[in-house]
């Protein structure tokens, strides 16, 4: 037996079905198969005979291949790995995947939207759902999050409201992977405990430029407990080593349709690569007695606990490096439930997670078809399972014994976990209530923190912010909603009402905000930039016959040193002949692609006066719609006429040596110095420019 990580593996392992090479088609049954191109028929033209037992049988398994989608967060990608502890957690906790630093915990990963369906595109503006599976020595632990630290609602009854409103609408189905209309913003005119989750969903970080680059949140506070019983309070954040990053809202439309697979693929793209994405997994602690030492209530999951109030302090890191075999077994089937807890980790009332802890499990049962989906392989702990849970649908061991507790026929076994301390206990809080169906008082204020986020943003975070309000509300038909909606963002902020309301044709409110003017400088994208490299960046370079390949093979080779992903792309597939007279390979056709699926465009210049790509319309496209999406866009000698005839306003070109100027760097001498490559690298570290005139959201 090997390392806990090994073990998830090698479970896997002894689950693989038979090797298909090793021997002929079979029926479900062993038979073998020697024709599976033709049903049996009475006569050459005749009707298919009722007796082809082979046909039914792979007519009938087809019939049934499909489960039900996840009624939310259908769309997922997923990857197995591992977590490993940076030092032991045991003051807090006695979870034992956080005690020893040298003890790797393997891990599977779903990263999901929430309101499309299974097959929509991934560039939605929408939540990110960041949902782990540990495989503990203690059990399953999942901690079931989301790339936003708060939710919309705070109560679990109010979910199905939340959910109908935000899916396609009911008589006709429409939209599909938006939130961008009607019934959404009426529910979030009326509903004002939405209001903080909805500005994060206006915000950048609904549309993450990968899933590897957005951090991951438990929402709730939970609890975490130590081995004398001690409770802390605990929320978690992942964060990712490259950074969090995000697309604008112009491209990541272009990019539904021209890749709706854009960060499926570049998780598994990556992970094939052997650029495993990397989050360190942080909490902030709250002392019991500390319970109601904030302007908020710990309990309410429309909050954040500011991380200038509680830092985040950094427990782990987890690694993901091994894709799934087969998308159906592990991603579709993978079932989390926020239920499944070690020893360690226990709950709080938040009322949101009270409901989340019955209706896992429920969804569960009927998606996977009963109550033995524990056994699917992605779903089994590496921990041993003795139960008196027997039978039900797609059972698949072979019990053995009695199946009742207590017994004496079997020997008394399973007994009860003994006094080794390892069972699971829960933490003794003191429950004393009246039973009513009332909101906390504490629950009640929606608007600070809305107004927290905002008023936190930089200045283009904000302006993103209020065009996707106009987008989304300027879809919406009923302009009594679109006011409603422009009134309750008055009471966050006047100003941004004031810019939404001008946007969308409806009234400007008087109301002026909220008095809240805190900010939490930790909540910007601004200080989310990561390590600062440009690993995995993926870089267009734009090269057709004539081009100086020199030039651009030194760049290529400078850029994949640091390493991004370049890519040579032309007219066409093949070739392309250098102005040396040499070959030149292309990686691809340039219609094929589009500037939306990458980060950054490198223009290499030719020898003669006119820069090769000039004449190419697709390749000026590209240009033009990389610039416009604030993306860092390089060119060399002759290339550098490319940029001068889109006219980039007010930014400066070289006329000799580089010149870098908000994210467009440019030199015109001859060949590519290694202060241009430091100076392009540097502007693909920095993601985007937005001060770039004029940016398109
Ligand atoms: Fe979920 N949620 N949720 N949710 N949720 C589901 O479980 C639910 C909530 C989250 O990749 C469902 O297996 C209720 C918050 C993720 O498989 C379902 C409430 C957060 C995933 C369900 C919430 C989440 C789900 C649908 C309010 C972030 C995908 C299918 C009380 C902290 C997991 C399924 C995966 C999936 C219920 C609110 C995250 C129906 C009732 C808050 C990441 O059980």
């Amino acid at each position: 037996m090997g390392s806990p990580a090994d073990r998830k593996q090698e479970q896997r392992e002894s689950f693989h079905a038979d090797d298909p090479a090793a021997g002929p088609l079979t029926t479900d049954q062993g038979v073998e198969v020697d024709h599976t191109d033709d049903s049996l028929a009475a006569g050459e033209r005749g009707p298919t005979l009722m007796e082809d037992f082979h046909f039914r049988e792979k007519l009938t398994h087809f019939d049934h291949e499909r489960i039900p989608e996840r009624v939310v967060h259908a769309r997922g990608a997923g990857a197995y790995g591992y977590f490993e502890p940076y030092e032991s957690c045991a003051e807090f906790t006695r979870a034992a995947f956080l005690q020893d630093p040298s003890v790797r915990t393997p891990v599977f990963v779903r990263f999901s939207t929430v309101q499309g369906p299974k097959g929509s595109a991934d560039t939605v503006r929408d939540v990110r759902g960041f949902a782990t599976k540990f495989y503990t020595s203690e059990g399953n632990y999942d901690l079931v999050g989301n790339n936003f630290p708060v939710f919309f609602i705070q109560d679990g009854i109010k979910f199905p409201d939340f959910v109908h409103a935000v899916k396609p609408e009911p008589h006709n189905d429409i939209p599909t992977g938006a939130s961008a209309h009607d019934t959404l913003w009426d529910f979030v005119s009326l509903q004002p405990e939405t209001l903080h989750a909805i500005m994060w969903l206006m915000s950048d970080r609904a549309i993450p430029r990968s899933y590897r680059m957005m951090q991951g949140f438990g929402v709730h506070t939970f609890r975490f407990v130590n081995a004398e019983g001690r409770g802390t309070f605990v929320k978690f954040h992942w964060k990712p080593k490259l950074g969090v990053h995000s697309l604008v809202w112009d491209e990541a439309q272009e990019c539904q349709g021209r890749n709706p697979d854009f960060n499926r693929g570049d998780l598994w793209n990556a992970i094939e690569a052997g650029e495993y994405p990397e989050w360190e997994l942080g909490v902030q602690l709250v002392p019991e007695e500390d319970e109601f030492a904030f302007d908020f209530d710990l309990l309410d999951a429309t909050k954040i606990i500011p991380e200038e109030q509680v830092p985040v302090r950094p427990i782990g890191r987890m690694v993901l490096d091994r894709n799934p075999e087969n998308f159906f077994a592990e991603t579709e089937q993978v079932a989390f439930h926020t239920g499944n807890v070690v020893p360690g980790i226990d709950f709080t009332n938040d009322p949101l997670l009270q409901a989340r802890n019955f209706s896992y499990l429920d969804t569960q049962l009927i998606r996977l078809g009963g109550p033995n989906f524990t056994q699917i392989p992605v779903n089994r702990p590496i921990a041993p399972v003795r139960t008196n849970q027997r039978d039900g649908y797609h059972q698949s061991a072979i019990h053995r014994g009695t199946n009742y507790f207590p017994n004496s026929l079997g020997g008394g076994c399973p007994a009860h976990a003994g006094a080794d301390g390892n069972a699971y206990t829960h933490y003794a809080e003191r429950v004393d209530g009246a039973k009513i169906r009332k909101r906390s008082e504490s629950f009640k204020d929606h608007y600070s923190q809305a107004a927290l986020f905002f008023h936190s943003m930089a200045d283009w975070e904000r302006e993103h912010i209020v065009a996707a309000f106009r987008f989304e509300l300027g879809k919406v038909d009923a302009m009594t909603v679109r006011a409603r909606t422009v009134e309750q963002l008055a009471k966050v902020d006047g100003e941004l009402a004031a810019e939404v309301a001008r946007g969308i044709g409806v009234p400007e409110p008087a109301e002026q905000g909220t008095s809240y003017k805190q900010e939490s400088p930790a909540l910007s994208l601004e200080s989310l930039r990561g390590d600062g490299s440009i690993r995995t960046r993926q870089i267009a370079v734009l090269v057709t016959d004539g081009v100086d390949a020199e030039q651009v093979t030194a760049v290529r080779e400078a850029l994949a040193a640091e390493g991004a992903v370049v890519e040579a792309l032309a007219p066409a597939d093949g070739t392309v002949s250098g102005a040396d007279g040499e070959l030149y390979t292309v990686d691809r056709a340039l219609p094929t692609v589009a500037s939306v699926l990458y980060d950054a465009v490198l223009v290499p210049g030719g020898p003669t006066g006119t820069p090769p790509v000039a004449e190419d319309p697709d390749a000026l496209r590209f240009v033009r719609s990389a610039y416009l999406h604030g993306k860092p866009v390089g060119a060399l000698g002759s290339g550098v006429d490319v940029l001068a005839a889109l006219d980039p306003e007010g930014v400066t070109l070289s006329a000799g040596s580089v010149v870098a100027d908000r994210g467009v760097v440019t030199d015109r001498s001859e060949r590519a110095a290694s202060e241009f490559v430091r100076e392009f690298v540097a502007a693909i570290a920095a993601h985007r420019h937005w001060d770039r005139p004029p940016v398109r959201h």
